[in-house]
């Protein structure tokens, strides 16, 4: 079966005429895998449906905040109810603070969080404080590793930069990015160098603890405890940057999973359930130095907006009320793996499979895929055209290698079935 793409055609040719590449966010441009970005018009569960009609078992997830899968009831309804109350006050109210407190109970070493609008605020905001605290300058980030689009984030960032191979970015001045000093992802000895580089002069490390912006990357056995060794040594705040991995690894996130503790963390997607939200919390000691009760200013229009705040609760409610959610969640990630494993090993073409708790990544890569130079030497080529086979026959995946998948509660064994059986033809 290979689909009709032609109410897509149109729009994207429609769109290009109002829209810098007809997008509001550039990795929805296929750009990498090449063609014409579908156009979607709704989606339920597991499924998207395109305007041509087409049906996808969805991979991408909304790029992870369908952690429960599309139009998820409870969130719907609590929405619904909410927005005759007004779509934002602009003034504080209680649901702001039972979402504080309700992260707070899921999420380890957050005396504090306040809530933004997306996880570049979260992450961007989080450095300001670092820097705030501290005192200090420069922040050590990873290779291949994305946190937004704040200027001195696009340094060797992953995600779309990666995608389309953005070295460096117009507009991003030297001024930035002269404190941001990058190391490889699992890189202890570089981050030591840089340490002793630049001593006394880096106010904090941030690190994505799953990395899924140069596809699903795992730390190496003991690289996050040696982060935290060294920021325990030289006083530097380590940030996690929870805003793929937060409330999906588990209800807290990697700091959980991997038993590692941050001084500050970052969320964003699964927290507003679809909704714009990201946040940034940490300990009490740091977080204070916030505005309005320190000096490091960071502000937001629709910071804690009511619909956004609603959504997120029933979200972060239901993860929190029901762990099998996250025992179902490894239980569909693990039974794809094992599917796409038996396919693959009898294919003639060297592949990594990647994977922890509900993010997985397939790499096209005879050597282990550990870092942005390993994930950008696989054969990406070859990746787009799985990318393309695959979404003619309706499963839809990243339109690129250097993002993960995401798998969510929604995906039935049968979703999973057909989409080894489909990648087990592309690969005969
Ligand atoms: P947003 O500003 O897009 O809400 O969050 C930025 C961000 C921060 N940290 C991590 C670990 C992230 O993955 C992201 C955003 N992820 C990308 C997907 N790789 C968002 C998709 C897009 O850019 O459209």
């Amino acid at each position: 079966m290979t689909y009709d793409y032609k109410k897509s055609q149109q729009l994207f040719e429609r769109a290009q005429k109002s829209i810098p590449g007809g997008v509001n966010s550039p990795v929805r441009a296929f750009k990498s895998v090449g063609g014409t970005p579908v156009f979607m018009e709704r989606a339920k569960g597991a499924y998207m449906y395109d305007a041509d009609g087409n049906k996808y078992i969805d991979y991408i997830n909304s790029w992870g905040p369908m952690i429960l899968g599309h139009a998820y009831e409870p969130v719907v309804k609590a929405i619904t109810e909410k927005v005759a109350g007004s779509t934002s006050l602009g003034a504080p109210t209680e649901l702001e603070i039972e979402m504080a407190e309700l992260i707070k109970s899921m999420a380890p070493n957050v005396d504090m969080v306040r809530m933004v609008s997306s996880g570049t605020e979260a992450c961007m905001s989080a450095i300001r404080l670092a820097r705030g605290y501290t005192g200090r300058n420069k922040f050590i980030k990873f290779e291949g590793c994305y946190h937004g689009h704040a200027d001195a984030f696009l340094v060797k960032a992953g995600s779309g930069l990666a995608t389309f191979n953005i070295q460096t970015v117009p507009g991003v001045t030297a001024g930035v990015s002269m404190d941001t000093l990058t190391a490889p992802y699992n890189d202890l000895h570089a981050v030591e160098e840089l340490v002793k580089e630049n001593n006394g002069a880096i106010a904090a490390i941030i690190i994505e603890p799953v990395a899924g912006n140069m596809g699903c990357i795992l730390p190496a056995p003991g690289f996050l405890e040696g982060l935290r060794a060294i920021c325990d040594r030289e006083k530097i705040v380590l940030i996690f940057d929870e805003v793929m991995t937060g409330f999906r690894l588990a209800a807290g996130g990697a700091q959980e999973r991997l038993k590692v503790n941050a001084d500050l963390v970052t969320y964003g997607k699964v927290i507003g359930g679809g909704m714009p939200v990201g946040a940034f919390g940490g300990k009490q000691e740091i977080m204070q130095h916030i505005a309005p009760l320190g000096n490091v200013y960071q502000a937001g229009t629709l910071s804690g907006n009511p619909i956004a705040m609603i959504a997120g609760y029933t979200m972060l409610k239901t993860l929190k009320d029901d762990p099998s959610i996250y025992k179902d969640l490894d239980e569909k990630t693990a039974y794809l793996h094992k599917g796409l494993d038996e396919v693959l090993k009898t294919a003639n073409t060297p592949y990594v499979i990647n994977k922890l708790g509900s993010m997985i990544s397939v790499h096209f890569s005879e050597k282990p895929v550990i870092d942005f130079s390993s994930a950008a030497s696989a054969n990406n080529t070859l990746f787009n055209q799985f990318f393309h086979v695959m979404l003619k026959e309706g499963v839809y995946l990243p339109p690129s290698a250097y993002e993960t998948w995401f798998v969510s509660t929604a995906l039935s064994k049968e979703d999973i079935d057909k989409t080894v059986e489909i990648s087990g033809r592309f690969f005969k």
